[in-house]
């Protein structure tokens, strides 16, 4: 690896590039691929593909013993997941959802002709306001969607508390919190439902998967009903639906992604424990932290670039993508302001004042079980010295 040690040595200053290969935020973490293997052997010999294979129901099974919930539905992905738990839930007219999330926690509702309403987040958690929700209720409200970003699990007792008062319905998008809990609960226990994502880049997938945890027989009933076309029997359909199924090859990837979760939660936390050493001190840089005395899984290192830092986050950012550390803004500019949302809500941002500071802050850089210690010295270094760079040109 090349030797950066002044702002000449940056590759947006004419040097070579410090990676050939670019380090993504979400390369996948692969489990054992000779039990992969093994298990293809096995569903291709069975000839059963999709439609609630046995593989998917052994999965479904391990998924929710691991969050310690009853039902858990496994899906196609995460976007689909959302859609039918909105379904599935009745949720209807408008939904108050954070801006400051992916892009599919608006989309999932606004396909289905419900309006999603940006309430804002708390500036240092990054998660949804339960002030900011309230004060977006209006009698077309039906439903709020808390969003654990990060794995920072949303203020659950307050929006449950604010959801009853106003008898809305209120569901979480988990599709960062796989394995994560508050106050010693897991994940998937919270709300009506809890939606997560097993896409390639999230640090547990199944290719591309999601699913629907809930303790309500009732509603996931329903929802496995919605995911087959509302097919009951051969001939019979007595709901409407979908194709959200989960294939079996995807539930072989989450079989051996499950065996290898604890090693996955380590790598993430080591590399998580070495960014915190390596930006420790750097004036205005701010790593967000993880609250060690839950199960937490490590899988984003987010950091805020505040006032103090002599450099600016885009600036940090084109000096990262230029060494081929392609590091993220997510989720800039929020929700609000994609082309869709911002059509319709040309003034959202009034009342979005946190979400825009946030959004115009932070940085995702890379992790997982591709980054090793040298890698992440290699990216913490670029960050120094381009905030050094920036101290020399003032
Ligand atoms: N709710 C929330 C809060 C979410 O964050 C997401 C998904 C959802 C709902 C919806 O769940 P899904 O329907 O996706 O299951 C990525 C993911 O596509 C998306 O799943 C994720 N959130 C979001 C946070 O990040 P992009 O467009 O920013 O990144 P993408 O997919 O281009 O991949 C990032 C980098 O990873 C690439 O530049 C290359 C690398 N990569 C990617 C893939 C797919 C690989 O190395 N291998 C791969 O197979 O959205």
């Amino acid at each position: 690896m090349k030797l950066i040690q002044t702002p000449q040595d940056l590759a947006i200053n004419g040097a070579a590039p410090a990676f050939e290969q670019p380090l993504h935020v979400g390369r996948p973490n692969i489990g054992s691929r000779d039990t992969f293997l093994k298990f293809a052997e096995q569903i291709l010999d069975r000839h059963w593909l999709s439609n609630n294979g046995p593989m998917v129901q052994e999965f479904e099974q391990r998924v929710a013993d691991h969050h310690n919930v009853q039902h858990c539905v496994a899906m196609c992905n995460g976007t689909i997941a959302l859609e039918i738990a909105i379904r599935a839930l009745g949720l209807e007219g408008e939904v108050i959802i954070p801006s400051y999330t992916f892009i599919a926690t608006a989309h999932a509702l606004n396909w289905q002709a419900i309006t999603p309403v940006f309430a804002d987040i708390n500036l240092a958690t990054h998660i949804l306001d339960p002030d900011a929700v309230r004060s977006m209720i209006t009698p077309r409200t039906t439903g709020i969607i808390g969003v654990h970003l990060w794995g920072r699990v949303a203020h659950v007792e307050a929006l449950q508390a604010i959801a009853d008062e106003h008898g809305l319905k209120l569901m979480f998008d988990a599709a960062h919190a796989f394995g994560c809990s508050y106050k010693g609960t897991m994940v998937g226990n919270f709300g009506a439902c809890e939606v997560l994502s097993f896409h390639a880049t999230k640090f547990f997938n199944t290719f591309e998967g999601g699913a629907v945890l809930t303790n309500d027989g009732k509603l996931a009933e329903t929802m496995r009903l919605m995911r087959n076309f509302g097919f009951s029997g051969m001939d019979n359909v007595i709901h409407p639906g979908t194709n959200g199924k989960m294939i079996e090859i995807a539930a072989a990837m989450g079989m051996v992604n499950l065996d290898a979760i604890d090693s996955m939660v380590e790598t993430n936390r080591r590399n998580y424990q070495a960014y915190r050493e390596g930006l420790s001190g750097l004036p205005g840089i701010n790593l967000l932290s993880y609250d060690e005395s839950e199960h937490a899984n490590y899988q984003y290192i987010v950091i805020e670039i505040g006032n103090e830092c002599p450099s600016t986050r885009d600036r940090i950012i084109q000096t990262l993508h230029a060494e081929n550390i392609l590091a993220r803004r997510y989720f800039w500019p929020g929700c609000h302001k994609m082309k869709p949302y911002r059509e319709l809500y040309p003034h959202a941002g009034l009342m979005l004042p946190n979400t825009q500071q946030v959004a115009e802050r932070v940085i995702l850089l890379p992790t997982g079980k591709t980054i090793d210690a040298d890698m992440i010295r290699t990216v913490v270094t670029v960050i120094k010295i381009s905030m050094e760079e920036n101290n020399a040109s003032a």
